[in-house]
């Protein structure tokens, strides 16, 4: 087995490719140098420089389940796939950054401040989506399947559009009442926000594209055995996203946290909530969702002294014991292999950006 390394490499490697593909496409069609340019710098700044762990879960997931190393031409067909995800992702950050006015993405400055890209970041996002049916059009389109890449990158899509929605009304600017908040909520908005994109689709979509060797692995049962053990797995890995925006430096995470500031929703602020003092909770509502650093510090403050950071670490020990039985309960010799999930599950364990 190749180590993570040389996985990541391999798997940066078909990027370039797919970039110049789709820049090529643009020079077929007439457009300009200087738009192949933005394209292409749009492409770059955005797509490949994340942890990737969303995309080479997709090629681990294809090996996994025909059991044994892919050749090149597979491989990088399969990639195709897991960039598509980092292209949903890409789509989803540069405008989330726009929405949630982030200062750094990836130890850098968000797209959208960069002085001449402002606004068109919106178009740029665009691009980014689009370049999904592009690539799956050009590599796709003959598979008995392909229908079903569409469907689930279409719905998924949507989902994730919907948690964004709440999340967004959740989080008012100008009028701050925690009364609103749950974990309920949360659970809600994490779920359609991160866990259908960030985790079901990886894995349904190496499942779709190994469905014509192994037709079974793709049936809607299979499909719906991975949804039940992947979307609890996404929940806890959004909540180490709310954990990481206060508690994770801005040097571990690439980004500066926002989500005190930003009135949002989050585990942390739910969990303080159930178990601050009156004197705590007063200071939470007079400090919570200000544009006030101070403010936001005070909110920390007391962050620290409910121990947040002990009950997150027992959360976490819980869920990943949660997720383990979930994994436990497949059948040892089905198709969809264990691994699948375990290898998952330890891409993203007591993380720490
Ligand atoms: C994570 O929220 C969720 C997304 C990035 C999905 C956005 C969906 C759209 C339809 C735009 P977050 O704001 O907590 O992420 P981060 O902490 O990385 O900014
Ligand atoms: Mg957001
Ligand atoms: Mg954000
Ligand atoms: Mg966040």
């Amino acid at each position: 087995m190749s180590s993570k390394q040389d996985k990541r490499q391999r798997f940066i490697d078909v990027f370039p490719g797919i970039r110049d593909e789709l820049i090529e496409y643009l020079a077929k069609e007439n457009m300009s140098r200087e738009a192949q340019e933005w394209y292409k710098n749009n492409l770059d700044y955005n797509v490949p420089g994340g942890k990737l762990n969303r995309g080479i879960s997709v090629t681990d997931t294809v090996e996994i389940l025909y059991g044994r190393p892919l050749d090149d031409a597979e491989y990088r067909r399969a990639a195709i796939l897991g960039w598509s995800v980092e292209l949903l992702q890409a789509f989803f950050l540069v405008s989330d950054d726009m929405m949630d006015q982030s200062i750094t993405r990836r130890g850098q400055p968000c797209w959208y401040r960069i002085p001449k890209v402002g606004n068109i970041a919106v178009n740029d996002s665009f691009m980014l989506e689009a370049a999904i049916y592009h690539l799956f059009r050009g590599h796709f389109r003959s598979e008995p399947y392909y229908v079903d890449l569409l469907d689930l990158m279409h719905e998924t899509t949507l989902q994730t559009e919907m948690g964004q929605l709440v999340d967004l009304i959740t989080a008012p600017e100008d009028s701050v009442d925690l009364s609103k908040f749950s974990l309920e909520k949360h659970r809600f908005i994490v779920l359609y926000k991160t866990a259908f994109y960030s985790f079901y689709l990886p894995v349904a979509l190496a499942l779709y594209f190994v469905s014509p060797t192994i037709p079974e692995v793709a049936s809607p049962e299979s499909l719906q055995r991975a949804k039940d053990i992947l979307l609890p797995l996404g929940e806890y890995f959004q909540v180490q996203d709310d954990y990481l925006d206060c508690f994770g430096t801005p040097e571990q995470i690439g980004k500066i946290g926002t989500d005190i500031i930003d009135n949002k929703c989050s585990w942390l602020i739910n969990v303080a909530l159930a178990h601050a003092s009156p004197e705590q909770r007063a200071i939470l509502d007079e400090c919570y969702g200000r544009k006030d650093p101070e403010k936001e510090a005070r909110v920390k403050k007391i962050y620290w002294d409910l121990d947040l950071v002990g009950k997150y670490n027992t959360y976490e020990k819980d869920s990943y014991e949660k997720v383990t039985g979930l994994i436990n309960q497949l059948p040892a010799d089905g198709s969809l292999k264990r691994e699948v999930f375990t290898s998952f599950l330890e891409k993203i364990y007591k993380r720490t950006k």
